[in-house]
C-alpha cells in the first residue's frame, strides 16, 4: 500500500503477527510491546527449498561486488520504474560497517545450485537500524521478505536487542512519522531530459535554467570541509541540536566520526569556523540512481541532505551553501526530507515537493506518532 487510505483497508498477513501497533490504533503511552525474550530460537528460520542463508563478508571485494550487483539490479525504484538506487560499493561499506557492526547481521540468501545471491537484509547497532531489505526480482511475492525479517530479528535478539527503527516507502503497521522528499534541481536540463522533472507551464528551458542558477562559491565565511579534529565539537553541536526532536540517533564520538567525516563520493560535511570557533555544520551523502532505458544518460547524481546544525549561521544560508557545493561537485539534484527544521527553507530555496512518502517505523516500541518536524533521524 502506498497511502494510508489503501493501507487501512487491507490486512497484513505478516505484519499483523509482529509487535507493532495496528494501523487504526491511536498510541498514547510509551514502551515495548512485548517483553524481552529469554529463550531465543537457536536454529535459523527455514527458507524455501533450494535456498540457503549466507552471512556476507563484505571485507571480501568479490562478495561486496555481489551485494552491489543485487542492489543495483533489484533495490528500490521510483513509482514509475524509471530510476533505481545505485549505492556504490564504497558507500555500502560506509553504511553497513559503522562502529559496533557484527558480521552475522549482514544476512544474505543464496540459491543452492549456483550460489547466486538473491536476498539481503542488514541491521546496524541498543536499538538497531534495519535497511537494505532486498529480494531478487525473480523471487518476489513468495513471502521471502518475512523470512528475512524474522531471521534478522532472531539474530538481533540473540544480542539482547529487542527494538529497531526502519523506514520504507510503503505503509505498514504503523508509522511513527511520515516524511516527504523534496528535490532541488541543480542541473534542470538533464533532469527534464530524463523525465525526473518536467518543464513547467509558461516556462522555457532558458528561463528554467536561470531560475535554478546558483553562485559559483559558497557565501558563509569560514566554511570548510570537516576534519578529524572537528569530531568533538561536531559531536557536541549535533547532540545539543538534536535534543529538540523526538526521534533521534544518540551517537558517540566514534559514530560521529564514522557518519560525518568526509569520504569522497560518499559523505560531505562542511563546518563553519570563525575566530577559532566551530558554530555550524552541513552534510549530505552521495547516492546516484541508475536511469533505466535512456539512450544518453545512464546515471542521476543525487545528493541527500543528512544532518545540518546551526547555532550562528542562519539555516537558510547554510542550506543555500549546501546547494552551491553540491552543484559545484557535479550533482544533478539535491534531495531533502521535510523533517527537522527543513520546512523553513525548502520552498525558499526552490525545492519542489516529491511524490510518495518516507514512513518511519519502530519495531516493538509504542509511542505517540509525530509530525515530520519532530523527526530528527536520517537513514541512508
Ligand atoms: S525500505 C526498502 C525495501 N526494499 C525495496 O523496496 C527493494 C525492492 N523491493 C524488494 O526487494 C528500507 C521486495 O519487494 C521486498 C519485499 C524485499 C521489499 N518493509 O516476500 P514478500 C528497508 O530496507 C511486507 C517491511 O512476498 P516481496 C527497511 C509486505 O507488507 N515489510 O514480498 C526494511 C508483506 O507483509 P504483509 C515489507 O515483494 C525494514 C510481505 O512483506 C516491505 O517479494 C524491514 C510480503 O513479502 C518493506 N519495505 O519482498 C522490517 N515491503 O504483512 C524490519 C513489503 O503485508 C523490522 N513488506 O503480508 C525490524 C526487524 C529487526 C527487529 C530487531 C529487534
Amino acid at each position: 500500500a502506498k497511502t494510508m487510505e489503501e493501507a487501512t483497508r487491507r490486512s497484513y498477513q505478516f505484519w499483523d503477527t509482529q509487535p507493532v501497533p495496528k494501523l487504526g490504533e491511536t498510541v498514547t503511552s510509551h514502551g515495548s510491546i512485548e517483553p524481552d525474550k529469554d529463550n531465543i530460537r537457536e536454529e535459523p528460520y527455514s527458507l524455501p527449498q533450494g535456498f540457503s542463508w549466507d552471512t556476507l563478508d563484505l571485507g571480501n571485494p568479490a562478495v561486496l561486488k555481489e551485494l552491489y550487483t543485487l542492489l543495483n539490479e533489484n533495490y528500490v525504484e521510483d513509482d514509475d520504474n524509471m530510476f533505481r538506487f545505485d549505492y556504490s560499493p564504497e558507500f555500502l561499506l560506509w553504511a553497513l560497517r559503522p562502529p559496533g557492526w557484527l558480521p552475522q547481521w549482514h544476512c544474505g540468501v543464496r540459491v543452492n545450485s549456483n550460489q547466486k545471491l538473491v536476498g539481503f537484509i542488514i541491521n546496524r547497532i541498543k536499538m538497531v537500524e534495519i535497511n537494505f531489505l532486498c529480494v531478487h526480482k525473480k523471487l518476489r511475492s513468495k513471502r521471502v521478505a518475512p523470512v528475512l525479517i524474522r531471521e534478522i530479528t532472531r539474530r538481533v535478539n540473540l544480542q539482547g536487542i529487542f527494538q529497531a527503527v526502519y523506514t520504507a516507502g510503503v505503509v505498514l503497521p504503523k508509522p511513527v512519522g511520515t516524511c516527504r522528499y523534496w528535490h532541488r534541481s541543480l542541473n534542470p536540463r538533464k533532469l527534464i531530459e530524463v523525465k525526473f522533472s518536467h518543464l513547467s507551464r509558461n516556462m522555457t528551458m532558458q528561463r528554467t535554467m536561470k531560475l535554478y542558477r546558483l553562485p559559483e562559491a559558497p557565501k558563509t565565511s569560514g566554511l570548510r570541509p570537516m576534519t578529524k579534529k572537528d569530531v568533538p565539537v561536531v559531536h557536541r553541536l549535533l547532540r545539543e541540536y538534536l535534543s529538540q526532536f523526538n526521534l533521534v540517533p544518540v551517537m558517540n564520538q566514534e559514530e560521529v566520526e564514522h557518519w560525518l567525516l568526509p569520504q569522497e563520493n560518499i559523505i560531505d560535511t562542511y563546518v563553519v569556523e570563525n575566530d577559532g570557533k566551530v558554530t555550524d555544520f552541513l552534510s549530505f551523502y552521495t547516492l546516484p540512481s541508475t536511469i533505466m532505458n535512456h539512450p544518453v544518460h545512464r546515471s542521476l547524481k543525487a545528493a541527500y541532505s543528512f544532518y545540518n546544525v546551526h547555532t550562528t549561521t542562519p539555516l537558510l544560508d547554510l542550506m543555500s551553501d549546501a546547494l552551491i557545493l553540491a552543484k559545484s561537485k557535479g550533482f544533478d539534484v539535491f534531495n531533502a526530507l521535510d523533517l527537522m527544521e527543513n520546512k523553513t527553507f525548502l520552498e525558499k530555496l526552490k525545492f519542489g515537493i516529491g511524490d510518495g512518502n518516507l514512513q518511519y517505523y519502530l519495531y516493538n516500541w509504542k509511542c505517540p506518532s509525530m509530525g515530520p518536524e519532530k523527526v530528527g533521524l536520517v537513514l541512508q
